[in-house]
């Protein structure tokens, strides 16, 4: 029997003390596919899987002694897989090391020449190239190194789930709190150049059979596992059936507790079906953020990167929709797109905040191995890049040193500036964002701002460029914060990871445009800042006092804060018109009520997107 090591390390991921970790679904696919073939099933045996960035000397000291190697590489785990190979290959000459994942360089020619120790490389899918390579591994035939097999139409997948693949592992760790993956579809329609989802081979999109993603909802729900993370690129696009799956999500939930949270990626072309389907989850509290993806607010761009006509750019629709549900909204936006520029971003966040999008996550630009703009507009538009270490969800700050010392830091190409936007501009766009973010998203400036919209005209961006530079001043505990962001941003280009720290903070690269929020949460400043923020419309603007107490009152309710939180509904009364309506209630989005003030900042830094800091607001009557 030919012994098979399984590879495909991930970081922790979430909240420390959960002790999260994703179950490697896709070795674990590969395997529970290819051991469907007689052949491969009698001639290879499971020797063991590794799920996390174990020591990668350790880790070749124990997977040496396979024959056969099935490892992934995605853009998290890439350094690490390929110094894991190199070890491996000399610790032990004649295992076979298959690779594949969507982080590999398969068009360049001397792929070979410069990772030489993978045997056989495999583009796209894997099932059929795996199941044909193992074969002829255990028949010792020569074979081409580098695969491509057209798209399986019919996705009668095996589950590694429900065959068992993940017992033994999880029966050894206890201690994790699993995060399993959901298959129920693969492909995207769409093109967008900076991704490397919808490239041509992956365009078409076939369904996972329900009964499999049936039975895999309950083996979730029956080991309790909270949090589930979907691969859809459009979950929504098939009406039904999506809508059926979110059903038994929600009932799973009703029924067991599980999940409390999911992280999906929903359809760009049926509004209606989406909230729909929030509006699933939101009733049994699933956790769950809506996020429209509009990556930029300008037409032009928009037209650039290919995404131009696609539905969620029609906001009045879906953002109605939404606030008629109470679900708050989330767009994805990405700083450095070609074509944008400082006027153009400020202009784009004017029209998205005036849309009633209320939350934003930004990200900047990040050049990705396979993605079609690599090749079609890398030059056209003069990107200058940086390598930055610490811009994955789960980047671990006190291991970036030492994994960059071992050859294992992993990273991602991210665009600093372009030909429409300037260095200086970019920075000042990073960090007005930042306070937008903090200001308006994280509630301190929301009532406000959109009663002097309704009822004075202002411009979401006047108010808030204004304010910027007014809490620039000294006196703020802002200005310092920023000055710092200055040199964090140097070490950041310069290095790719940050020592200094931001507001008290380790400066992480994925998360310092959000910080703001939790700086406020843990220097217990947020009812301060309300205060300074309704002393600078005082001074600025024609607004009656009463109006700006109830703004006071509405906004330390709305904002949920640390020992003040709302474990039972909340009635308060309105009696100017900062609201539409007299009386409203505030409830607790999500009922959890941490008891530590460091497990609070952890929820608002890694709950953000589902806006986990933030109260409900219900009106209950008409004025
Ligand atoms: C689930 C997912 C996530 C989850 C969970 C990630 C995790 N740690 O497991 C979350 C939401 C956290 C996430 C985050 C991010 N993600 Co993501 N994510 C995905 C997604 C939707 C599905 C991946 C998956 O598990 N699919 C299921 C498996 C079975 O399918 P597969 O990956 O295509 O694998 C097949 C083939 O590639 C091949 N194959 C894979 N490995 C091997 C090995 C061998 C030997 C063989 C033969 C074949 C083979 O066979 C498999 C089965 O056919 C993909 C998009 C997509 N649909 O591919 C993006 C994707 C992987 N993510 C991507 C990116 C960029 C990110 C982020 C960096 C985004 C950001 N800006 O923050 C973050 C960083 C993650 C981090 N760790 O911090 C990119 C990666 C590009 C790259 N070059 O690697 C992708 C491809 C999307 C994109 N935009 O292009 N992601
Ligand atoms: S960004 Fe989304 S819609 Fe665009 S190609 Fe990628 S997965 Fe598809």
């Amino acid at each position: 029997m030919l012994q098979l090591g399984l590879i495909q390390p991930n970081f922790q991921t979430g909240p420390k003390h959960l002790n999260s970790f994703y179950l490697p679904y896709t070795v674990g696919l590969l395997w529970s596919y290819v051991k469907q073939d007689p052949f491969v099933n009698e001639n290879y045996k499971l020797y063991d899987m590794l799920f996390r960035r174990d020591n990668v000397h350790e880790a070749v000291e124990h997977y040496k002694k396979c024959d056969v190697i099935i490892i992934s590489f995605y853009i998290w785990s890439s350094q690490y897989c390929y110094r894991f190979c190199d070890l491996l290959k000399q610790a032990n000459p004649d295992v076979k090391i298959l690779a594949g994942g969507p982080d590999l360089d398969w068009k360049d020619k001397e792929f070979f020449d410069k990772h030489p120790y993978i045997d056989y490389l495999v583009v796209s899918e894997g099932e059929i190239a795996c199941t044909k390579i193992l074969q002829s591994i255990a028949n010792k035939e020569e074979i081409k190194k580098l695969w491509a097999e057209p798209r399986m139409k019919d996705l009668d997948i095996p589950s590694p789930y429900i065959e068992g693949i993940f017992d033994n592992l999880m029966a050894k760790h206890t201690d994790i709190e699993w995060i399993p993956t959901l298959e129920t579809d693969r492909g995207c329609p769409y093109a967008c150049t900076f991704c490397d989802w919808g490239s041509l081979t992956a365009s078409k999109m076939f369904k996972v059979y329900f009964e499999r993603i049936e039975s895999e909802l309950k083996w979730f729900a029956d080991r309790k596992l909270p949090f589930m993370a979907m691969t859809n690129s459009n979950f929504g696009i098939f009406k039904d059936r999506d809508m059926q799956i979110a059903e038994i999500i929600a009932e799973n939930k009703k029924t067991t507790g599980y999940p409390s949270g999911i992280s999906v990626s929903y359809a760009k072309n049926s509004n209606k079906t989406i909230v729909d389907i929030l509006k699933i989850f939101d009733s049994v509290k699933i956790q769950t953020g809506f996020v429209l993806s509009l990556q930029t607010g300008d037409d032009d761009v928009l037209e650039i990167i290919k995404r131009k006509n696609l539905k969620i750019n029609i906001l009045s629709d879906i953002v109605d929709l939404a606030k008629e549900n109470n679900i708050p909204l989330l767009t994805e936006l990405i700083v450095g797109l070609p074509g944008e520029t400082k006027d153009t971003w400020l202009a784009g966040l004017e029209k998205i905040l005036q849309s009633g999008i209320t939350q934003l996550e930004v990200f900047k630009l990040a050049l990705l191995v396979n993605a079609p703009m690599m090749e079609t507009q890398a030059d056209e538009y003069e990107y200058k890049t940086f390598s930055s270490y610490d811009y994955f969800y789960d980047t671990n700050e006190q291991n970036i040193l030492s994994e960059i010392d071992q050859g294992i830091g992993e990273n991602i190409q991210l665009v600093l500036s372009n030909n429409t936007m300037t260095l200086t501009d970019m920075r000042y766009v990073l960090k007005f964002t930042w306070f937008l973010i903090g200001m308006y998203s994280g509630g301190v400036s929301r009532l406000i701002a959109d009663y002097l919209h309704k009822n004075n005209g202002v411009e979401y961006m006047k108010l808030h460029t204004d304010m910027y530079e007014y809490f620039m001043q000294p006196q703020f505990p802002f200005k310092e914060v920023l000055d710092q962001m200055d040199e964090c941003l140097d070490e950041w280009v310069e290095q790719g990871y940050v020592t200094k720290k931001l507001g008290g903070f380790s400066f992480i690269g994925w998360n310092f445009i959000s910080c703001f929020t939790p700086i406020l949460h843990s220097r217990n400043i947020v009812n301060k800042t309300i205060s300074d923020v309704r002393k600078y419309v005082e001074d600025n603007y024609d607004i009656s006092q009463d109006v700006l107490d109830e703004y006071e009152i509405f906004t330390s309710n709305f904002i949920k804060q640390y020992g003040e939180y709302l474990t039972e509904p909340k009635i308060v009364e309105s009696n100017t018109d900062l609201l539409p309506e007299s009386t409203y209630q505030f409830t607790d989005r999500y009922d959890q009520f941490p008891t530590t003030k460091e497990e609070h900042i952890e929820l608002v830094v890694f709950g953000r997107r589902k806006s986990w800091y933030l109260n409900k607001i219900l009106s209950l009557t008409n004025k």
